[in-house]
């Protein structure tokens, strides 16, 4: 049995890459020898220090800008991860949005923009990645990205917890597409973890002071504390969990008084 994990000779495309959770797993998987895309929205300075900083490992590593809620841009995105990594072997479908937002307020837009960013673009990519795999026989390993918000709701959340229900749901269903593949499909549930998602909503003390008060373990979590969950799943070392949900919360859901 072996004492580390290792990614040597593995591929791995990671959405929303550039700063919080999916950096911290990019940064993982490149530290333990994989090859790494990633995909940012925003920053170039963000991605072009995370791509020079899993560079600094020794692995091939490329950044891809891209806003998920053009969905019609996702083979661009799948096709620059294979023009430049090869055959993708770990897909984590990281990116994500929540603009805290009153239910009245919410517009369509807004709506199917959380909709298409926080499921349909990953819906898509995973469709591409996953019929690579099959094709390359590559027993694959794919991550989405929930929530702890899959399983309880947020008064300004109306938009995106429905996200990471579905998100779920998908995990659920595409197991069995893809279990006879060999390929493992499952969920993350972080819970609070302080990154620019939620910078603003937890700079109220308050918020904040209850949401550390909700965590058993007392503290907001950082994206570091989801490096080890999200390693397991996408390993080699995981042979047999797929369809589920990993919860990663602290303590969280579960401390209701
Ligand atoms: C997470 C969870 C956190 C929130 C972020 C934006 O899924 O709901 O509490 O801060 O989303």
């Amino acid at each position: 049995m072996k004492n580390v994990l290792s990614f040597n000779g593995k591929n791995a495309l990671v959405t929303g890459g550039s700063k919080g959770i999916g950096r911290a797993i990019a940064t993982a998987l490149a530290s333990r020898g994989a090859n790494v895309c990633i995909s940012y929205s925003r920053s170039d300075d963000a991605a072009g220090e995370a791509v020079k900083s899993m560079s600094g490992y020794g692995v091939k590593a490329f950044s891809y800008k891209i806003d998920q809620n053009n969905v019609g841009e996702i083979p661009g995105l799948f096709r620059f991860a294979e023009e430049n990594i090869g055959d993708i072997h770990i897909l984590v479908n990281n990116a994500g949005i929540c603009p805290f937002k009153n239910f009245f307020d919410i517009d369509r837009e807004l709506l199917e923009r959380v909709w298409r960013v926080n499921f349909e673009s990953h819906f898509i990519l995973t469709q591409l990645v996953s019929k690579r795999m099959i094709e390359r026989k590559i027993e694959g390993r794919i991550l989405f990205m929930s929530s702890i918000s899959s399983r309880v709701g947020g008064e300004f959340q109306t938009h995106y917890t429905p996200t990471k229900s579905a998100i779920n749901g998908l995990v659920h269903s595409l197991s069995i597409v893809l279990g006879r593949n060999r390929i493992l499909v499952n969920s993350l549930e972080p819970g609070t973890i302080l990154t620019d998602i939620n910078r603003e909503d937890l700079s109220n003390s308050a918020k904040r002071e209850y949401m550390e008060r909700r965590v058993a373990i007392g503290r907001i979590g950082t994206p570091e504390d989801m490096v080890w969950p999200a390693l397991f799943l996408v390993s080699d070392e995981n042979t047999y969990v797929t369809g589920t949900e990993l919860l990663a919360d602290g303590g969280m859901l579960v401390n209701l008084q």
